[in-house]
């Protein structure tokens, strides 16, 4: 069965711009992928690290959530991942966001995402892909965070392919 996904990807170390595509294109081998704009956004957390590159991607897949999120992981370490400090600086963030209406709670995954509601760099391109999209009866669109967001759009969404 075929589930539609949705994976944060942040990125604030290297070449942010070209890990993001590099992370997008080996999505593509999970599945049909959509992306939204690829946006700039201040650090959440320490101040003293650069801004970070944001995008979010629809994935249509046909796997499980613990096995998508072991390949979530895999592409993280491909990326060279590093991590500086808690909060801080990383090469590649790749977050299960959404997974369906599913709601997974287990020692490795939570669905939908911790925060999800609280953070623009999410919210923001979720609704580009679905600006209907509700979690947990929450309509997006109508957050508040919507109208006072802190994120610049870099590019459309050709940017990924
Ligand atoms: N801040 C922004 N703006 N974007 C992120 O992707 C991001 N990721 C993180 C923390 C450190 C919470 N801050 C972030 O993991």
């Amino acid at each position: 069965m075929m589930t539609k996904t949705y994976i944060g990807l942040g990125s604030n170390l290297g070449d942010s711009e070209q890990i993001l595509r590099e992370a997008v294109a080996k999505l593509r081998t999970l599945g049909v992928v959509a992306v939204s704009k690829l946006y700039q956004s201040p650090p959440m957390g320490p101040q003293d690290q650069p801004h970070y590159y944001n995008a979010v991607a629809q994935l249509n897949t046909h796997l499980e959530p613990l096995a998508l999120l072991d390949e979530l992981q895999r592409i993280e370490n491909e990326a060279g991942r590093v991590r500086l400090r808690r909060w801080g600086e990383r090469t590649l963030d790749l977050d299960l966001l959404l997974y369906a209406e599913k709601n997974i709670i287990n020692e490795r995954l939570t669905v939908p995402h911790i925060g999800i509601l609280e953070r623009d760099f999410v919210v923001i391109p979720l609704l580009d892909l679905d600006p209907t999209l509700q979690v947990r009866g929450q309509s997006l669109q109508s957050l508040d965070l919507v109208q006072h967001s802190t994120l610049s759009a870099l590019v459309d969404q050709t940017w990924a392919n």
